[in-house]
């Protein structure tokens, strides 16, 4: 389905790029549009209806998120591309892979650990984390690294919900997210060149930050296995890669953490990766992406924003750092 195999490493010619203006321009008449429209016509754009379910699995019902910028008016990833073309390197590192090979997962029972700087360490079950918090819907752009993009309609719950039940104490200056690991049910753990488990880390306030999403749906359904069943992470103005999957432990510490692609690569992947179109991958620039769904033969590359376009929600969380340093 898709053969995009160079991940778009190449570089774009001029005219692929829509001027950053000309797009924000766009979208203001996209949005005005819509705004007009609230009261009748385009149903597909203006209500922002849910999305249909796919009836694949088990559905998760979920209200419509107060959090500012919960919501984009990107036009949603089709399901068969959200699910079928995945990073995930447990099952493989061919994007096929995923969909192929996590049907083995067994995601229930499920637990997650919580450890390290908390006065409440301990082991949640899956069915409690279900219910620790009113599920939400909230539609982000997810941006890989290697210069893709898919938009989605999660279902979760800020992963501050969570955080604060388990108190952190004041020497909890990191999150660290751990992966499940289980050669039995992952064939790709032989290979793939990672540090197994897939750890990821992000600072306190990013955790705590309401964009941060503990994802447990898409689409009004559980998680499918390829995505990161039963439970997983989505920051939204960072690479893809920051979004651990199918989570068993989290970990409150005072250091910051060497995370997988940092230890593997280091490089090329740094501890912060918020996505930055200024900043280019050393083999590969970051101005552009490829939505993932739209990418024939003819489809223009969009230019990459700012954070992934959430830099008025998160831009005052790097005040004063260098973004070119801290990558
Ligand atoms: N455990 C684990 N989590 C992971 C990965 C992985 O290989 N293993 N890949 C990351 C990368 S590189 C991306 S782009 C996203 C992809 O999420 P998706 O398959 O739901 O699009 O998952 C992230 N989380
Ligand atoms: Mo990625």
């Amino acid at each position: 389905m898709h053969l995009l195999k160079d991940h778009g490493f190449a570089h774009p010619i001029a005219s692929e790029i829509t001027p950053q203006a000309v797009y924000a321009q766009r979208r203001r008449l996209v949005q005005g549009l819509v705004a007009g429209a609230a009261l009748g016509a385009l149903p597909s754009l203006s209500a922002r209806a849910q999305p249909a379910r796919p009836g694949k699995l088990a559905a998760l019902p979920a209200g419509r998120s107060a959090v500012a910028g919960a919501s984009t008016m990107d036009k949603l990833t089709p399901y068969v591309d959200v699910t079928t073309y995945n990073n995930f390197y447990e099952f493989g590192t061919d994007k096929s892979d995923p969909a192929r090979n996590a049907g083995r997962l067994k995601t229930r029972p499920w637990t997650v650990a919580i450890e390290g700087e908390v006065k409440k360490p301990g082991t949640w079950d899956l069915d409690t984390l279900l219910k620790l918090s009113p599920m939400e819907e909230r539609i982000y752009r997810l941006r890989c690294v290697e210069g893709w993009s898919m938009v989605v309609p999660w279902v979760g719950y800020s992963l501050a919900e969570l955080i604060k039940r388990v108190e952190p104490t004041g020497n909890a200056k990191f999150v660290q997210f751990v992966t499940l690991v289980d050669k039995a049910q992952m064939p790709g753990l032989d290979g793939g060149g990672l540090d197994w488990p897939y750890v990821e880390a992000l600072r306190m306030d990013e955790a705590l930050h309401p964009l941060t999403l503990l994802a447990f749906g898409l689409y009004g359904e559980v998680l499918p296995n390829q995505n990161g069943a039963p439970l997983r992470l989505v920051a939204p103005w960072k690479y893809g890669f920051k979004s651990g999957k199918s989570i068993v432990k989290i970990r409150f510490v005072e250091k910051q953490p060497k995370t997988s692609w940092e230890v593997a690569i280091p490089s090329e992947y740094g501890f912060y990766s918020n996505v930055n179109p200024k900043v280019d991958h050393p083999r590969w620039s970051q101005a552009t992406e490829r939505r993932i769904g739209e990418d024939g033969l003819f489809a223009k590359k969009r230019p990459t924003l700012m954070f992934n376009g959430y830099e008025p929600q998160v831009g005052q969380l790097y005040a004063g750092m260098d973004l070119k340093k801290f990558y």
